[in-house]
């Protein structure tokens, strides 16, 4: 019989917990223990260290075919609101953006945008910004690159590469259990598919990032499975950065949820990820989507890294009202993470520190 102690020792060891054990935190940890638990490998992993970038979210479209019934971004062409920006306007946003290392790059499937769109656009951005590390494109959108067909993976991803893309965001990974894809994302790739895009861009030396959408349709069962298929691809290409527990906000789309799931389950999640994925050396409260505060006290349950500055919103989560027009300083951060009583570094995009305060 699996008991709490046996897994508080086996964590303290740094010896790997099963999916069963996984499941047993879940169900029977406090959040207490949790807490000491997620800590304990946060510290072994990244020692007092609160990671922050200065960054910048472009969404180049809005405009996306697939209907997804979490989403509350998409549009149709038709609609009021719907944009596609050109090579002109996203390299302006970037140099009115001020003094950042990192753009991230993440919009919707439009059919009008193929491939040259972003071969051109990650061409043109290496060119005007050489120093600026070109975070972007989700699995989904890879996909959408490729038509659909996974055969072409390894030749788009490289292709993208030679254009200046250096890495992948996290996105598009929602649940991978397939019942639950059919109902709240039925257009977008399979989890299968999603894991050979990360699969293949890690071989090809792009890392990339992992994220959960949790706090739907969704129960700890299927979490913890979509957590062991990114530990087990995790072991075999050491290519994730980051993973990103995202957590599902009301909005306007047609999922039919009242409410979110309280703060308590984003702790629960939080430090189950910690706990589980030891071979993920980062783990993201992506603050625009949880609210600020509720970030810097996921640092206490195994969070090790805010993001960053994010210096235009995001649209994505612009109905969260998290974010500010302006996003959050540096200096904002800084003290945020100091009063915390944990050291704010700067990091790069592959986590190397710039800067320590
Ligand atoms: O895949 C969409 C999520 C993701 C909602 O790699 C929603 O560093 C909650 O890729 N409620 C896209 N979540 C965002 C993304 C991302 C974000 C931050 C950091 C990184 C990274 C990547 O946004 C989608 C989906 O899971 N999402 N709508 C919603 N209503």
């Amino acid at each position: 019989m699996t008991s709490i102690g046996d897994i508080h020792s086996k964590v303290i060891a740094g010896v790997r917990i099963s999916t069963e054990e996984a499941l047993h935190l879940y169900h029977n940890a406090t959040i207490g223990e949790l807490a000491v638990l997620a800590d304990s490998i946060r510290q072994r992993l990244n020692d007092n260290i609160v990671n922050f970038i200065r960054n910048i979210h472009i969404e180049p479209t809005n405009i996306c075919r697939n209907r997804c019934r979490f989403c509350s971004y998409r549009k149709s062409k038709e609609e009021f609101g719907s944009y596609t920006l050109s090579e002109a306007e996203v390299l302006e946003r970037i140099a009115n953006a001020g003094d950042i290392s990192e753009v991230h790059i993440v919009g919707g499937l439009n059919t009008e945008l193929d491939l040259n769109y972003y071969l051109n656009l990650f061409q043109a951005i290496s060119k005007h910004f050489p120093l600026l590390f070109r975070k972007g494109l989700t699995a989904e959108e890879i996909h959408f690159l490729c038509g659909n067909k996974p055969s072409n993976y390894a030749d788009v991803l490289q292709k993208l590469k030679d254009s200046g893309l250096q890495s992948l965001a996290g996105g598009g990974a929602e649940i991978f259990k397939p019942e639950i894809r059919r109902v709240i994302c039925p257009e977008k790739l399979s989890g299968e598919e999603w894991l050979l895009v990360h699969k293949t861009a890690h071989r090809l030396g792009l890392p990339t990032n992992a994220t959960i959408l949790y706090g739907h349709i969704e129960s700890p069962e299927d979490r913890i499975d979509h957590l062991v298929q990114i530990r087990q691809l995790q072991d075999e290409t050491h290519g994730f950065n980051a993973f990103i527990p995202l957590k599902y906000k009301l909005s306007a789309n047609s999922l039919g949820i009242k409410s979110e799931v309280p703060l308590i389950d984003d702790l629960r999640m939080f430090a189950i990820s910690r706990i589980f994925l030891d071979n993920i050396p980062h783990i993201k409260a992506y603050w625009p989507m949880l609210g600020f505060e509720n970030a810097l006290l996921l640092l206490s349950f195994g969070a090790d890294d805010l993001d960053g500055t994010i210096s235009q919103s995001t649209g994505i989560y612009q109905n969260t009202g998290n974010i500010g027009k302006f996003g959050l300083t540096a200096e904002q951060l800084v003290d945020a993470i100091r009063r915390e009583n944990k050291i704010p570094v700067e990091r790069d995009s592959n986590y190397r520190e710039i800067r320590r305060y």
